[in-house]
């Protein structure tokens, strides 16, 4: 069988699509991968990526996956005149694109009322915040909308910049990379207009606030302030231009991006603050300058040992900015206060301790800000639909030379996120067609399970393990966590550390790392601040002195009310952990869709395929797993009664009612449309049609919805 088609690119020129082998006249090689001929051969794939990518066709289908290839540049593919040529069409009349993904998701919400979800994944900087960037865009302009909603479209629009200048900051592998995890569900109505929306964030990288590596930025935010904030602003913050002049902006040498304008950024960001109804515009500055504040607030150190802040002046402008009282800060930073046998006293802190109390307080004030940020934001788009879509951009899987607790909890969530693939297309797939008797010859793949295990296994996996020496009484510390980790998990196949089972040791392994060997690869994590990152403790005479804050956005982020509860929250981990298993039980509840995002190179540059990086990336993501199961299999399935349903109108033997069996109306029907027994196959609750053919079923949808339409035109006829 040989497809000859012609797609058209969305930029409106006709192209020759040849199936088959890839010859030197199908430059643009297959628009879908089950039409590659030789869809066994990873290099085939490959070829087909780069042919299209060369030609700036970025996206290619697999079945209802979309792959997608950063192109490193501006296509201009993403005009409102391609949302109108995408809109109703079906998948293979025209050149895959983000927009058909996102209007067969939208159509398939409204004619099921099933709950739908789009699944962005792949490494860090590969393209998940674009492309999720491009689905909203596509609902908020392209839904049918009434005027009222027009106010949601624009919040739902806004919420970006925002969480952006506060959640991305720049890192080695993405300018823009997001450090937190976001979760957006799009609320629709029974007519298929958004009506609200709902985020969810994930675990800010909080250290990023005191902390960052060589090349690498704090937030967006800061520098936005510093290039793009008013004279008066700064005069009121007592805030310099120079962000080379805080400590917390200093650290990864790096206070310029040359792809990133800080202060069209800051533009960008005062006038969404504006739309989504912030009141508290004065007081946010006032935190962003505190932080920075804050960052230069040194310590000295008595000849008796006792610690005391050197920067009085800086800390003048910290307590005036936070609403707080100077000496209670001042204390506050400098002691801590124990509570033994019921008596409340009073510790010194070391010149370390004040240290780490400062970076913990910064954290924590920038952290609960943020959480904040979204509630707002959260509040601005409140309103329940009755339908919904779901949208996942979360931090991708990411390798550093230093990899720490962030990167631990970042790759974790990436284990989680491909046994979602797994279980929703791998697994499940082969498991209907055995539940349907339907022939089948199983495809092998990779199930990162065991890695999954490893992590979050009660009792026994890292997670427990980190909570369990993060409580120890005594002498716990990153190290004895590391000895713990080995004692338990040493001789696991995924699992490894600088000790060989013949008691020498692997000289690749620094002592106070452990490596894991991640379904996406190997990483090496470092365990220094494991203990410290996970507890994520703030000192009570901190959170005493934040309570009592008149900046109202302080004062509602430090409730008193956390001062009374007597319960330990649970530690950084496990809430993670627990918020992932939520996670997961939503996605699994909705239909999902998928966008696998690639990137083409390390070097951010637009024009080079890395093909070596590439091939990395179609292994780990199981892409060619992926098709071999599509390709095998049968794209789309209806139960009996609902096909019957819906098609019966195009053959008259099955309309108005068929009196006999479903499976036998269904027969008969599919007979009807032509096709042959080899395009599908009859189980024992499910007609299902064989992927090959999907182009015929393109058409028979096309059909229906043309009758559809011709029903609505004669009762519009009808009722003038
Ligand atoms: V991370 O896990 O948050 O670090 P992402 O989100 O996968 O990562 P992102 O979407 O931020 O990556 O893309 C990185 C950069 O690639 C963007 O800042 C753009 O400069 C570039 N990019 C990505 N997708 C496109 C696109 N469709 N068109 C043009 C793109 N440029
Ligand atoms: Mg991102």
């Amino acid at each position: 069988m040989r497809y000859q088609a012609r797609e058209v690119g969305v930029d409106g020129r006709v192209r020759l699509v040849l199936e088959g082998a890839l010859t030197a006249r199908d430059r643009v090689g297959v628009q879908d991968f089950v039409l590659l001929e030789n869809f066994n051969s990873e290099a085939a794939f490959i070829e087909n990526l780069r042919r299209r990518f060369t030609e700036n066709l970025i996206y290619t289908y697999m079945g209802s996956v979309l792959v997608s290839v950063n192109p490193y540049k501006d296509l201009e593919i993403y005009s409102p005149q391609h949302m109108e040529r995408y809109r109703g069409v079906s998948y293979y009349e025209i050149s895959p694109h983000i927009y058909a993904l996102s209007d067969n998701t939208y159509r398939a919400m409204k004619t099921s009322r099933r709950d739908q979800c789009i699944l962005i994944s792949g490494e860090s900087g590969a393209g998940k915040t674009e492309a999720s960037k491009k689905i909203l865009l596509y609902y908020a302009v392209s839904c049918p909308a009434h005027q009222r909603m027009a106010s949601l479209r624009d919040c739902l629009l806004q919420s970006t910049p925002v969480l952006e200048a506060f959640g991305n900051a720049k890192t080695l592998r993405n300018d823009n990379s997001s450090r937190f995890g976001k979760y957006m569900d799009i609320q629709f109505d029974f007519r298929g207009v958004p009506v609200g929306a709902h985020i969810l964030n994930y675990l800010l990288e909080k250290s990023r606030v005191v902390h960052q590596n060589h090349g690498e930025r704090n937030y967006h935010v800061f520098y936005q302030l510093l290039e793009g904030g008013t004279e008066e602003q700064l005069l009121h913050l007592h805030l310099d231009r120079n962000p080379q002049k805080y400590l917390y902006l200093v650290k990864g040498n790096c206070p310029r991006v040359s792809s990133m304008n800080d202060k069209n950024g800051w533009k960008a960001l005062v006038k969404a603050l504006s739309v989504i109804g912030f009141t508290e515009g004065e007081e946010l500055l006032d935190v962003i300058g505190s932080v920075l504040h804050l960052g230069n607030t040194q310590f000295g150190e008595e000849e008796d040992g006792q610690t005391y802040v050197t920067t009085e002046m800086e800390l003048k402008t910290l307590t005036q900015l936070l609403g707080v009282d100077g000496a209670a800060l001042t204390e506050a930073l400098t002691h801590k206060k124990l509570t033994a046998n019921g008596e409340e006293m009073i510790s010194p802190l070391t010149f370390e301790q004040a240290g780490a109390a400062r970076d913990a307080l910064a954290q924590a004030v920038y952290g609960r800000t943020f959480t904040w940020l979204v509630e707002k934001i959260n509040q601005s788009l409140a309103l329940d639909g009755s339908s919904v879509i779901g949208l996942l951009d979360i931090y991708g899987f990411e390798v550093f030379q230093h990899n720490s607790f962030e990167q631990f909890c970042i790759n974790y969530c990436s284990e989680k996120l491909q046994q979602l693939f797994i279980e929703l297309t791998l697994r499940s797939e082969q498991e209907e067609y055995e539940t349907e008797g339907v022939a089948w010859e199983p495809v092998q793949y990779f199930d990162n399970k065991v890695i999954c295990d490893l992590i979050e296994e009660k009792h026994k996996g890292i997670i427990s393990i980190l909570d369990e020496e993060c409580v120890r009484p005594g002498e716990a510390c990153d190290l004895s966590f590391l000895e713990k980790l080995e004692d338990t998990l040493g001789g696991h196949a995924h699992f490894v550390t600088h000790k060989l089972a013949n008691g020498k040791t692997r000289r690749v392994l620094g002592r106070e790392e452990f490596r894991l060997l991640h379904y996406a690869g190997e990483v090496n994590y470092t365990v220094t601040g494991f203990l410290d990152k996970n507890n994520d403790t703030l000192y009570r005479s901190l959170k005493e002195v934040m309570c009592q804050s008149t900046n109202h956005i302080v004062e509602h982020c430090f409730r008193r009310g956390e001062l009374v509860d007597q319960k330990r929250p649970e530690m950084a981990a496990t809430q993670f952990k627990n918020s992932l298993t939520k996670l997961m039980e939503t996605l699994m509840s909705k239909e999902p869709s998928y966008v696998r995002c690639i990137k083409p190179n390390d070097a951010k540059q637009p024009g080079r395929f890395d093909e070596v990086l590439v091939r990395h990336q179609v292994k780990y993501l199981g892409l060619m797993e992926n098709l071999r199961v599509r390709r095998a299999g049968f794209a789309y399935r209806r139960h009996f009664e609902a096909f019957l349903q819906r098609y019966k109108p195009l053959c008259p033997e099955t309309w108005p009612v068929w009196q006999g069996e479903l499976a036998e109306g269904v027969s008969t029907l599919v007979q009807y449309l032509g096709y042959k027994p080899e395009e599908y196959k009859m189980g024992r609750y499910l007609v299902l049609m064989n992927t090959l053919y999907q182009r015929r079923w393109a058409v028979i949808q096309a059909a229906w919805r043309g009758m559809k339409a011709r029903r609505r035109a004669r009762r519009r006829r009808d009722a003038a």
